[in-house]
C-alpha cells in the first residue's frame, strides 16, 4: 500500500514531519514557561521596559585618564556609574522607535530568546530589526524586521541560526563609517550587540563613535559567550550559554566516568572548550569529580611547566593501577597550551618568526625543510621544545594560523599531545621501575608486588574534544529566563536613551536584578603586538576563589577513589531544572543548593508581542 504526502508518502511524513525545525521536542520547548523579573511588570502586570536609576557603584578603572580620553563623550554621560533597573510605573509608553540587533562571536544557548525579549519589551509600537550575519552585516546592511510570528518560531529554542553570526571585527574607520550608514539608511534609535569581550569592547567603540558624529542611536551589549569569561564580580556573575553548555558537557563527561568505572580498561582525555578561560572546565569538574582536571590558570600561576604536567597525571594514573582502578577521566581545558609557560615562550617566538620570513617559509615544499628553516631561528630551549613534540602538533603549531597570523590554539590537539607524552614516559617507568620506585631519596617505596604491578600497566586512552555539541542546544530553563531578561534590559535601555552600557543581571537566587553596566568602565589597556590596545579583560579563573578552593581541597580525594558523579542529562522540569553552575553558586555566595528564582514564571504568547 502507498502512502502519499508531501514526499509522496505519507506513512515517512507521519514519522518524520514535513516542516523544517518541527521535532516533537521542538514543538514543545516552543511553549515551555520563561522566568520574568518584576521589574519588567508594569502596575497593571502587564510586561513593560523598566527605566533606570542611578546605584552607588562606580566602577574602579586603573586606567581611568585614558579610557575617559579615548571616550570622553560616553563617560561624560555615565561617569563609570553602574543603574539600576526598575519598574516604569508612568503608564507613559513609547512608540515609533527602531532597534537593530545582531549576534556576534560562536553561538551560545539563549540567543533566540534574547530576540524575545527585546520584542517583549518593545511591544507592538516599536519594530525590532535583525542584523543578518553578525558584525558583516551591519557593514553590509543586511536588515531584516524580527515578527511576533519570528519570535513563536524560534523562543526557547536553541543556536543563532535565526540571524547567524561572525567574527568580523569593527576596526578601520571605513568601517565605522559602514555602519553608520546602516544605521541611518534603517532609521535605526538602537543598536544591541550580542557577544563577548571583543564585541562588547566594539560596541563601547561604536556607542563613542555615535556621540562623536551626532548619530542619534544608543548603542547597548548583551554578555553571551559559553565560555563564561565574561562576568563582572556581583554585578554580573556569568553570560548567557555558560549554564546550557556546561550542563551539557557534565553530562557527557559523567557518562564517561561510567564507562570508564564499567569498561575498566580506558583513560578518557576530554578537551573541553573555553579559548583562555578554565572556566567550564572548573565547572565541569565540580559536577563530575574526576580523577584529574587540569586548570590553566593554576599552571601559569604557578609556573608548572609540561613535563611536570604530565608527571602529575602519571602518578595519579600508577597511583590508581595501584588500588586495581587502571582507567579514569582527565579533563583537559583548551586554552591549556598558552599558559604552560615554556609552550606560551614558543608559540610568542614562533608567531614573530612565521610574521617575519611567511614568504620563504610557505615556499619551502616539506613540513621537514620548513621546520629545518625555522629551528636556528629560535631560542634553543624553544627549538628543543618543538623538536620534542609530535609531528601532528608541530604542524599544527606552523600552519594553522589564524587571519592575524597567529597560532589557532584550539585546533591544537593537547589532549593527544598529553596522551602521547604520557604513553612515553609510563613505557620509561616501566623499563626503569628502579630508578622512580623502590629504596632512595625522593622515591615512591614500592614494595616488589606493587613494582611488578607497575611493570604491568597497560594504558589505553581515548580522547575527545567537547565543544561544538553544546554551543547551540537548546536553552536550559535558566539560560531561557536569563537571556530574556538580558534582551528585556537592553531594549528597556535604549527606549530609555541610555548608551554604552551593557545589560546585566544579578542575583540569580532572588528574583533577579536588572543592572546596566558602564562599557568604559570595563574597558582596560592592553599591550598587544607593541601597541595599546584597548579591551574587555577576560574574566579568569582565580586560584582565591571559592569555586577554585572547593575543587582543589577535593581533588586529591578523586584522584584516588571514585567518587565520579553523573549530573545526567538537562531537566526542563523536575528536580535539577532550576540548578545554578555550581561554580556560580559558590563565587557568588548563595546558599547552597538555591534554585535559581529570575521573576514570576509566564507562559508567552508572541502574538501579544
Ligand atoms: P565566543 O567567545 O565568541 O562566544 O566563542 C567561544 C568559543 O566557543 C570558544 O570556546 C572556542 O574556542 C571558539 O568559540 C571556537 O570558535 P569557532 O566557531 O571559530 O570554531
Amino acid at each position: 500500500m502507498t502512502h502519499r504526502g508531501s514526499s509522496g508518502n505519507d506513512l515517512a511524513d507521519s514519522f518524520v514531519g514535513t516542516e523544517k525545525r518541527r521535532s516533537l521536542f521542538e514543538q514543545a520547548v516552543r511553549t515551555l514557561p520563561i522566568s520574568v523579573c518584576s521589574t519588567f511588570f508594569d502596575k497593571d502586570g502587564k510586561i513593560a521596559p523598566a527605566t533606570f536609576r542611578e546605584t552607588e557603584t562606580v566602577l574602579e578603572n586603573a586606567d581611568q585618564g585614558r579610557i575617559t580620553a579615548a571616550f570622553p563623550r560616553t563617560v561624560a554621560k555615565n561617569r563609570f556609574v553602574v543603574l539600576e533597573g526598575v519598574p516604569s510605573l508612568s503608564g507613559v509608553s513609547i512608540s515609533g522607535r527602531r532597534v537593530g540587533v545582531l549576534f556576534s562571536g560562536g553561538p551560545a544557548p539563549g540567543g533566540h530568546n534574547v530576540l524575545a525579549g527585546l520584542k517583549a519589551v518593545l511591544g507592538k509600537g516599536n519594530t525590532l530589526l535583525g542584523i543578518r550575519g553578525g558584525p558583516k552585516g551591519l557593514l553590509n546592511g543586511r536588515v531584516v524586521e524580527v515578527t511576533s510570528r519570528d519570535v513563536r518560531d524560534i523562543l526557547n529554542t536553541g543556536g543563532f541560526n535565526f540571524l547567524g553570526t561572525d567574527r568580523t571585527k569593527i576596526k578601520s574607520p571605513q568601517q565605522f563609517e559602514q555602519v553608520r550608514e546602516t544605521v541611518l539608511q534603517n532609521r535605526m534609535d538602537g543598536l544591541v550587540i550580542v557577544g563577548g569581550d571583543d564585541s562588547n569592547t566594539n560596541a563601547a567603540f561604536i556607542a563613542e563613535y555615535f556621540e562623536t558624529t551626532g548619530v542619534k542611536c544608543n548603542v547597548v551589549g548583551i554578555p553571551k559567550t559559553i565560555d563564561g569569561d565574561l562576568a563582572v564580580g556581583n554585578l554580573l556573575p556569568i553570560p548567557f550559554g555558560f549554564d546550557t553548555a556546561t550542563k551539557i558537557y557534565s553530562e557527557l563527561v559523567g557518562n564517561l566516568t561510567q564507562d570508564a568505572a564499567s569498561a575498566v580498561k580506558y583513560w578518557h582525555f576530554v578537551k573541553l572548550m573555553g579559548r583562555t578561560a578554565s572556566k567550564i572546565t572548573l565547572e565541569v569538574a565540580l559536577q563530575t569529580k574526576p580523577a584529574v582536571a587540569l586548570i590553566s590558570e593554576e599552571i601559569a600561576e604557578k609556573n608548572i611547566s609540561l613535563e611536570n604536567i604530565v608527571d602529575s597525571i602519571v602518578q595519579v594514573i600508577t597511583e590508581r593501577r595501584l588500588r586495581g582502578l587502571n582507567y579514569g577521566v582527565v579533563l583537559v581545558p583548551e586554552g591549556l597550551i598558552e599558559f604552560i609557560p615554556e609552550m606560551r615562550d614558543l608559540i610568542r617566538e614562533l608567531n614573530a618568526v612565521l610574521a617575519e620570513y611567511e614568504k620563504d617559509i610557505r615556499d619551502l615544499p616539506t613540513l621537514r625543510n620548513k621546520l629545518e628553516y625555522i629551528y636556528p631561528l629560535l631560542t634553543p630551549q624553544s627549538a628543543q621544545l618543538m623538536a620534542s613534540l609530535p609531528d601532528e602538533i608541530e604542524e599544527m603549531l606552523i600552519l594553522d594560523r589564524d587571519d592575524h597570523g597567529n597560532v589557532k590554539v584550539s585546533q591544537i590537539e593537547t589532549e593527544k599531545l598529553l596522551i602521547e607524552k604520557i604513553r612515553y614516559k609510563i613505557s620509561e617507568i616501566k623499563r626503569h621501575t628502579d630508578r622512580y620506585f623502590g629504596e632512595g631519596e625522593g622515591k615512591f617505596a614500592a614494595t616488589p608486588e606493587q613494582i611488578e604491578s607497575i611493570r604491568r600497566i597497560t594504558f589505553a586512552a581515548q580522547s575527545h574534544f567537547l565543544g561544538y555539541e553544546g554551543r547551540s542546544a537548546k536553552p536550559t530553563t535558566f539560560d531561557a529566563s536569563f537571556a530574556f531578561a538580558l534582551g528585556m534590559t537592553a531594549g528597556s535601555l535604549v527606549l530609555a536613551d541610555k548608551t554604552g552600557y551593557m545589560a546585566a543581571v544579578t542575583d540569580f537566587h532572588k528574583g533577579g536584578r536588572v543592572l546596566a553596566i558602564p562599557l568604559p568602565g570595563l574597558i582596560t589597556v592592553e599591550m598587544r603586538k607593541g601597541k595599546e590596545e584597548f579591551v574587555i579583560e577576560k574574566s579568569l579563573v582565580k586560584l582565591s576563589s571559592p569555586s577554585f578552593q572547593v575543587y582543589a581541597a577535593n581533588r586529591d580525594k578523586w584522584a584516588r577513589e571514585d567518587y565520579f558523579s553523573s549530573p545526567g542529562p538537562i531537566q526542563h522540569w523536575g528536580p535539577t531544572s532550576k540548578q545554578i553552575p555550581i561554580s556560580v553558586a559558590l563565587d557568588q555566595d548563595y546558599p547552597e543548593f538555591a534554585d535559581f528564582d529570575l521573576g514570576k514564571e509566564c507562559r508567552l504568547d508572541p502574538d501579544e508581542i
